[in-house]
């Protein structure tokens, strides 16, 4: 399995990866729906991943994504990051990288052009549309912090339930999930659309799909070949 693969990889022209939380796991990074720990172990990250979550209690929100921001500063990106971008640098414009996270590892090993669907952890912007007296250099410290006159409140740059993904990035990914002859699934449970669809998309186009998850997911019905191993596994060996 591992050799037809591997060679689906040689001959493709054009090779779409979505990726999820599972590529990050050995990084150090919880998965989205892994149980919490500590502090915030009595909280479902779906609840806390919403707007109306944020205005009932911004600062349990907050400190969440602060918790998590020191969290993923601290960590490094791992042999299944570095894979996708020394295959990205030796075979530039054939790879496609889409990724659901949030945390910057992909960026970080070097795929400074990947597709990021749900926005990135690292960066806030205000929660209503900003007035003239919202500026950022004359934010009143707080968590959140908030502009001084009107109060309007600085929230993660993120795409939380309900919310629209950036158009942009995701008309990029349709189109190379309908225009690539292979796509590598990573790490994602397969449950979040409109992500998730793109593995259809991408079968229904007539695209080969392999699913790189030690867990089964919704998406194995798409697959040609589900490899059920951790990712920082996989992908150097598909890659390398
Ligand atoms: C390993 C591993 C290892 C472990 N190696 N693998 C169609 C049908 C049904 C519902 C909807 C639909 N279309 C839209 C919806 C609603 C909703 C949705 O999908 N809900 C479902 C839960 C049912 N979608 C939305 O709301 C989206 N917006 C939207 O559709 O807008 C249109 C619209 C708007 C308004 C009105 C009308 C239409 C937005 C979705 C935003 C998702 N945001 C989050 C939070 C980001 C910020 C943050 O991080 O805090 O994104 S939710 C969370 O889930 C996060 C993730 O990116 C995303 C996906 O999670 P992922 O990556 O799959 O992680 P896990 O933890 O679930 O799975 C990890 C996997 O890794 C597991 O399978 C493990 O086995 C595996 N693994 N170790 C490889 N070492």
């Amino acid at each position: 399995m591992w050799e037809t693969v591997r060679l689906w990889v040689r001959e493709a022209r054009h090779i779409a990866v979505l990726t999820g939380a599972g590529v990050s796991a050995e990084s150090g990074v919880p998965t989205f729906r892994d149980a919490q720990t500590g502090l915030w172990a009595r909280f479902n990250p779906q609840d806390l991943a919403t707007e109306s979550a944020y205005r009932a209690n911004p600062q349990r929100v907050w400190d969440w994504y602060v918790y998590r921001r020191e969290m993923i500063a601290a960590v490094s990106p791992n042999a299944g990051h570095e894979a996708l971008a020394a295959f990205s640098q030796r075979h530039p414009g054939r790879m496609t990288l889409i990724t659901q996270n949030v945390d910057g590892l992909h960026q970080r090993a070097g795929n400074t052009d990947a597709l990021a669907l749900h926005g990135s952890i690292a960066e806030d912007r205000w929660l209503d549309a900003p007035r003239v007296c919202c500026q950022v250099d004359k934010l009143e410290a707080g968590r959140p912090p908030r502009c001084r006159v009107c109060g309007n409140l600085r929230r993660p740059a993120v795409v939380w339930f309900g919310e629209h993904l950036p158009a942009d990035a995701l008309e990029a990914a349709e189109q190379a999930a309908h225009g690539c002859d292979l796509m590598l699934v990573v790490g994602t449970s397969g449950e979040v659309y409109p992500a998730a669809g793109l593995a259809f998309a991408a079968h229904q186009s007539g695209a080969r799909v392999v699913i790189v998850n030690p867990e089964p997911t919704p998406l194995d019905v798409v697959a040609e070949h589900c490899l059920r191993e951790p990712a920082a596994v996989c992908l150097p060996a598909l890659l390398g």
